[in-house]
């Protein structure tokens, strides 16, 4: 029997959007040659966001597109005109998704309550424009910084459907019927085995408490092994707070009866593991039918005598079934008052970046240094590397965060090279007091470092200190996009 995989478990690649390029222009106008920089900001690209939507209850969308992508930035223009940032796309989780990094494994988000979200693929920053770049000291840059690339990641979402009751059974015992009788749910009923191939869950109002219940789809011997529908399926029990047996009391099977059904079941979840806490009840089903009710008599002394409290219902006629379904609201009800109490909704979170606390890391690699360290390596991306006036801000970049200090202090030579970034780093020469920098350069016949006396190249190096401990990075963004040093 070709059985269709349910989806509960999705690969799904995101990309966010790029960041628009920074513009580099000059504003023209009769009789100003020199209007000063106008070149205006790229917009930031918008990022992928799943966010948990309590309506939701599947991972099915997924499956049907698995590629995501938010807008671009839009680049600056002249002018002063800012691109427009690129849209974000959220996408409605169910409550109770895992996000993992496909590559790596690594746990991203446990998303549960309403609105909590997960930035999955964060949009490049855009880039300054020229006129964001400008300074006392650096009036009119011929460059602008590019755009970044959003990140591209490939995740996995895995949904534990969060149900507070799962009802567990070999195929066509009742288990979707009970759902349909006590809650508003409509699962597909049918006589033949595994009618339930996605859980069905439904909602219970008992009393004061409100909680949901969950049909596993069938249940057969070997189900932990894979066979049957069972084994995916008790991931979803994994965080119930009670487990009911429905027990079939009008099978013709050979071989079967409610408890030797109730052994193989409970063999099934011990193989699976991790249940063994969880309060069981048993519902003995189908008592309108006539065997149905003498068969639930002999088998309820024998689950009471293992400590099991046994109701004998009829998902049909209706009896039984207010008497269980204010016992499961109990255990319900007892669990969560021993829970802390739920986190607040709206919780953001952000994937944390690779580097630590220090702004970078150079390590010795054969005949290369490398350089490594969000900071610096963004700041290379930024770099527009057929502009020399780009490149040597870039070089000032990495001067003030001590770059080229740290490497002198390990012994790098002129000449060695520097690789700044992991793979795809681009690789320098290095050449201590980059020279390459516009505003830096030494008068013609002079070199700056025979000058440090002199009290112009003092100032001139204060005034130059002070314009790079601004945080350039931050001119006409939100702090969210600000380099945070
Ligand atoms: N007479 C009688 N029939 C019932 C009762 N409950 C369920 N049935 C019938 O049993 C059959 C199977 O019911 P389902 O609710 O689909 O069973 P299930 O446990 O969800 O089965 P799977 O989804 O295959 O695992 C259907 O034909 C139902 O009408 C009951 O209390 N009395
Ligand atoms: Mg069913």
């Amino acid at each position: 029997m070709a059985i269709p995989t349910f989806v509960d478990r999705v690969t799904l690649h995101v990309h966010g959007g790029n960041g628009g390029h920074g513009c580099a222009s000059v504003h023209r106008e009769k009789f100003k040659p020199l209007g000063g920089p106008d070149g205006g900001n790229g917009g930031h690209g918008g990022s992928v966001i799943l966010r948990v939507d309590t309506s939701v209850t599947t991972l099915v969308d997924f499956h049907r597109q698995s590629l995501r992508r938010a807008d671009n930035g839009v680049p600056g223009k002249g002018d002063h005109a800012n691109g427009a940032n690129g849209e974000d796309i959220v996408l409605a989780v169910p409550d109770g998704t895992v996000v993992h990094d496909a590559d790596t494994g690594e746990t991203l988000a446990d998303l549960t309550g309403h609105d909590t979200e997960v930035v999955v693929a964060a949009g490049g920053r855009g880039g300054l424009g020229n006129a964001a770049l400008a300074s006392s000291s650096r009036k009119a840059p011929g460059f602008a910084l590019l755009g970044e690339e959003g990140d591209t990641r490939t995740v996995t979402l895995e949904l534990k459907v969060v149900a507070d009751v799962g009802l567990v059974g070999f195929p066509s015992a009742g288990k979707s019927s009970l759902v349909a009788a006590i809650s508003r749910a409509r699962p597909k009923i049918a006589d033949y085995p595994f009618t339930t191939l996605v859980p069905n869950l439904g909602v219970v109002v008992a009393g004061e408490t409100t909680y949901t219940v969950a049909d596993v789809p069938g249940l057969i011997e070997g189900a932990s092994q894979g066979r049957g529908l069972g084994h995916d399926f008790l991931r979803h029990i994994e965080r119930c707070a009670a487990i009911v047996h429905v027990l079939d009391c009008a099978t013709f099977e050979p071989g079967r009866d409610p408890i030797s059904d109730l052994d193989v079941i409970e063999a099934e979840l011990a193989a699976h593991g991790g249940l063994e806490d969880r309060p069981r009840l048993v519902a003995l089903n189908k008592i309108d039918v006539p065997d149905g009710g003498g068969l639930a008599e002999i088998a309820r002394p024998e689950l009471e005598a293992r400590g099991l409290r046994v109701f004998e219902i009829s998902t049909k006629s209706g009896a039984g079934l207010q008497g269980l379904m204010f016992a499961m609201a109990e255990i319900v009800a007892e669990r969560r008052a021993t829970l802390p109490p739920p986190p607040p909704a709206r919780i953001v979170l952000r994937p944390t970046p690779v580097s630590g606390a220090d702004e970078f890391t150079i390590r010795r690699e054969n005949d290369l240094w490398r350089v490594q360290g969000a900071k610096p390596e963004r700041w290379v991306r930024q770099t527009d590397f057929g502009n020399p006036e780009a490149v040597g801000y870039l070089a000032d970049r990495l001067n003030r965060i001590g770059i080229e200090d740290k490497l002198l202090q390990l012994g790098a030579q002129a000449g060695d090279g520097v690789a700044i970034g992991g793979e795809d780093a681009v690789v320098f020469d290095f050449r201590p007091q980059i020279d390459i920098g516009a505003e830096i350069l030494s008068r013609r016949g002079e070199d700056q470092r025979f000058s440090e006396e002199r009290p112009a190249a003092v100032r001139r190096r204060e005034k130059d200190q002070a314009y790079h401990s601004d945080d350039t990075d931050g001119v006409g963004f939100d702090d969210d996009w600000s380099d945070d040093d």
